[in-house]
């Protein structure tokens, strides 16, 4: 894995009216033909992203929509994908022309700005540029010519600015240590583990620890107990894969700080708070409620699936009865969530921090309690307590 993935990059999304430039605008940030440029109106239709090192800020995520007044038959459809791109919004460049605003772009800024979400105003002039930043409606507004490529450079410095000052880089789990012994990471081999690499947030914990000047000793369940016997020090976190929690906490002396990599992704990610009020709700659960399983990707289902299999039993074994399952992968989470009693998430390890709060939020809006694999699995191995200890010793 060479290049930092989406999740973690900051997202910028472009948006604006049909043909005012912004295919034009992401080529010519990125210096290359990622987006289809016509004279026609609507030429974009689905979002298009694109990952880039943007100078002088590093790696983003650029994020073409289709056009707000699009009117074709499919229009309506476009600006709700548009809407969808833009919950995972670390900043949002609308783009206008000189003198025509249209009402749905300011609307969709005011909608960010109560995010805490930073905008800018792009005036994509056909001619020569005026140069001179400003502000127009309450948005640092600059003006380009896209096709010439004039003002682009210093958009990106206005970018640039805009994300060193509202993109925050949290720590995974740097944070928390102190350097007082190793951090132990256990991560099984078994049919689940992809042929000949670690997992994301394996390889994202792994780099946090180095980032932090820390020492990471990785090792397999069944090997843990010998590496403890050979450890001078004893660790001073034990990482482990949700899945593994309960061999990894017999296998530990009952007081080490134990965690998992979805409990550090979720605090991560999201609130950690919202998904432990989350599996509080299992116990409310009855026979044949709605339970909605979302899933940040597509993936083959398992033998012993997580999502498919493992979630479903455990809930099913506490309630004592079947309950009705649905499940979402992708970016489906837009679907009437209200009409479930409980919201099982993934370690949402291919969605960024935005997105996953704006799912927090939503299932919050719709009073439906929300968790993730990680808070229920501890929840259900008797040590979810245990587990948010470190996270919360800070
Ligand atoms: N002269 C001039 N033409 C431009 C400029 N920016 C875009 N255009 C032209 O305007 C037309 C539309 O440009 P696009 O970049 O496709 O516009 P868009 O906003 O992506 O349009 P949709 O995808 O339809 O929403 C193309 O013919 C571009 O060549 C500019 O700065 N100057
Ligand atoms: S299903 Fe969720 S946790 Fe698993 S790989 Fe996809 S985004 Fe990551
Ligand atoms: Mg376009």
């Amino acid at each position: 894995m060479n290049k930092a993935p989406q999740a973690v990059r900051p997202h910028v999304v472009i948006l604006g009216r049909c043909n005012v430039g912004k295919s034009t605008l992401i080529n010519a940030l990125c210096e290359q033909n990622v987006a289809l440029v016509s004279a026609q109106p609507g030429t974009t239709t689905d979002p298009v992203s694109k990952s880039m090192e943007l100078l002088p800020y590093g790696p983003v995520v650029l994020v073409d929509t289709a056009g707000l007044d699009d009117d074709t038959p499919l229009g309506k459809e476009r600006v709700k994908l548009t809407e969808r791109a833009l919950r995972k919004a670390d900043l949002a460049l609308l783009v206008v022309e000189v003198h025509a605003q249209h009402p749905l772009g300011q609307e969709l800024l005011a909608r960010l700005t109560k995010r805490g979400v930073p905008s800018l105003v792009v005036i994509n002039c056909h001619g020569e540029i005026n140069g001179a930043a400003r502000e127009d409606s309450g948005y640092p507004t600059i003006e380009v010519n896209a096709l010439t490529g004039q003002g682009v450079r210093e958009l990106r410095e206005h970018i640039a600015a805009a994300l060193k000052s509202g993109y925050e880089e949290l720590p995974l789990v740097r944070d928390i240590l102190t350097g007082k012994g190793p951090v132990v990471l256990v991560t099984p081999i078994d049919k689940a583990a992809p042929k000949g690499r670690l997992i994301l947030p394996q390889v994202q914990v792994l780099r946090d620890i180095l980032d932090g000047g820390g020492v990471a000793i990785v090792c397999r369940e069944t090997e843990l107990a010998t590496v403890l016997t050979q450890l001078s020090t004893p660790p001073e976190l034990v990482i482990t894969d949700s899945q593994v929690f309960p061999q990894v906490a017999c296998i530990l002396p009952p007081n080490s700080a134990l965690t998992s990599f979805s409990l550090l992704m979720a605090r991560y990610k999201g609130d950690l708070q919202a998904l432990v009020r989350g599996a509080e709700a299992i116990v409310d659960l009855r026979p044949l409620d709605p339970v909605l399983i979302v899933e940040g990707c597509t993936h083959h289902s398992q033998e012993d699936d997580i999502g498919r299999v493992k979630v479903p039993r455990l809930l099913e074994g506490r309630t004592g009865g079947k309950l009705r399952f649905t499940w979402a992968s992708g970016p489906n989470f837009t679907a009437t969530i209200s009409d479930y009693k409980l919201i099982v998430h993934c370690g949402a390890c291919m969605i960024n921090r935005r997105e996953m709060m704006a799912r927090l939020e939503q299932a919050q809006a719709a009073g439906v309690p929300i968790v993730n694999y990680g808070v229920l699995l501890a929840h259900f191995a008797g040590i979810l307590e245990r587990s948010l200890a470190p996270l919360l010793r800070k």
